[in-house]
């Protein structure tokens, strides 16, 4: 990995997730955010919940990130397979390829989806998420709030033409393979496993 990218990667303050509300996230685009102090875990704990995120051999070669009360996340183990585990809201624990980490952090500073194909294990299910706004940060009554069990996630602007197939409705049945954020720069594919 080179060196700018992965300190890009360091500065993030939380991939993917639903923290900090849409303009803090904007405002700092890859910098820490002070203003706030994070929830933190011990390594050790992050380690217990990455565990199951993914299949043992994809977590047992992956970097594993750990966020510092900043919001930064910082190396608690440098990986060899390609893979990245992380928790960065605390309850969505999961493990992202190359392609799934460049578009978490597209989708962090509302930039354009990479023109790649990504993949994100989350076997052990997601805390919620609204389905028609990837900024939102909590349920409300017409934000289409779906939680998914274990699932997989196609993600980046190649999967595209794949997430044509699948329902692409507000309101996802998350027992089914579904589109999520659909006519967004961030829609993916969410591939429920049992
Ligand atoms: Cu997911």
């Amino acid at each position: 990995m080179r060196r700018s990218l992965q300190t890009a990667l360091l500065l993030a303050p939380a991939a993917f997730i639903l923290a900090g509300s849409a303009t803090a996230l904007a405002q700092n685009k890859a910098m820490p955010d002070k203003s706030m102090s994070h929830k933190t875990i011990s390594d050790k704990a992050l380690m217990a919940k990455l565990q199951k995120a993914a299949p043992p051999n994809v977590f047992k070669g992956a970097t594993i990130l750990n966020m510092a009360p900043d919001g930064s996340m910082k190396v608690v183990r440098k990986g060899d397979n390609g893979w990245t585990c992380m928790d960065p809201s605390g309850t969505d624990p999961m493990c992202a390829d190359q392609g799934g980490m460049e578009w978490g952090q597209a989708y962090m500073s509302h930039g354009a989806a990479p023109q790649k194909l990504g993949f994100i294990y989350m076997l052990r299910g997601d805390n919620g998420a609204s389905n028609t706004d990837p900024f939102a940060t909590g349920p409300t009554k017409d934000n289409n709030w779906v939680k998914t069990g274990a699932h997989v996630m196609i993600v980046g602007a190649e999967a595209k033409g794949m997430a044509a197939n699948y329902p692409r409705s507000p309101k996802a049945d998350p027992t089914m393979p579904y589109v999520m954020w659909a006519g967004t720069p961030y829609e993916h594919l969410m591939l429920p496993i049992r």
